[in-house]
């Protein structure tokens, strides 16, 4: 087993922790359903919970590293170079929802680039591990995107836009494009095990526009290790400050992406 770097460990402990306490909650949203007020400021709590125990265990150890977390103002580090940038929950809808398929994701920037990934799934207690270097991991299991080659055998997956958002149309169209040519899209509502789910080779490729830095940076960087590729949707872009991604096993990369940019 790869030798991890004492951060990952940081960010290992503190996404444990903040599972417990989400995973605590989750129970008592089930019950929430029922109620007429229903669950919402629950989970908006649960949240805010999360993301205060993740800056807590992150910043007692690290001190000097920025924190960019989902619920709460950026915080400037001593050390400007390094930055945490965090989403205590990722699929929310679904933990909401009392669904089952939501994550905390944890990404460690260095100048610009990711460095360390840990994306954790508590109720599968599946804990993604990716290092610059250091390979992408799957509890201890080392991981990688699907070999599969042909388009027309694959499995994608992507965000489907909701509430009147404006970009419904171009996601239609690009579904139009994408359904005949393989075996299947998925929209499973958690951005971070999406792209977990490409680096362990389950989805073959995944593609959604309009997400934030912290839906994305450790998938990212999981992706990579795990020998997959991505880029932004826009020809130009960067998927971290665009928040658009494509992501897919290298045999498939470039189809995939001339057709999600109708090239
Ligand atoms: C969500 C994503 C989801 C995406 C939503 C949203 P949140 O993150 O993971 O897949 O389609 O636009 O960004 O809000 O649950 O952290």
């Amino acid at each position: 087993m790869y030798q991890w770097s004492a951060n990952i460990n940081v960010m290992i402990k503190a996404a444990r922790k903040a599972g417990r306490s989400l995973m605590r909650d989750f129970k008592e949203v089930e019950h929430l359903q029922v109620s007429s007020k229903g669950p919402g400021d629950f989970v908006s709590r649960a949240d805010l919970k999360a993301e205060e125990i993740l800056k807590e265990e992150l910043l007692e150890v690290r001190p000097n590293y920025g924190f960019f977390g989902e619920e709460s103002t950026e915080i400037k580090g001593a050390d400007p170079t390094r930055r945490w940038i965090v989403d205590p929950l990722d699929g929310t809808t679904n933990f909401l929802h009392g669904l089952p398929h939501w994550a905390i994701s944890i990404a460690l920037e260095h100048k610009g680039e990711i460095v360390a990934a840990v994306i954790f799934n508590p109720i599968g207690d599946e804990m993604y591990i990716a290092e610059k270097g250091g390979g992408a991991w799957l509890n201890d299991k080392r991981i990688r995107v699907s070999g599969r080659t042909q388009m027309i055998e694959m499995i994608f997956a992507t965000g489907l836009p909701f509430a009147g958002s404006s970009d419904l149309p171009t996601t239609l169209q690009d579904l139009a494009r994408i359904l005949p040519a393989c075996a299947g899209v998925r929209r499973w509502g958690a951005a971070a095990l999406d792209l977990a789910y490409v680096a362990a080779g389950r989805y073959d490729g995944y593609w959604e526009r309009n997400l934030n830095a912290w839906d994305i940076a450790a998938g990212l960087l999981l992706v990579q290790e795990a020998g997959g590729m991505s880029c932004s949707v826009y020809p130009d872009g960067k998927s971290l400050t665009d928040g658009s991604v494509i992501a897919a096993n290298g045999s498939v990369f470039n189809q995939f992406v001339k057709v999600i940019r109708n090239d």
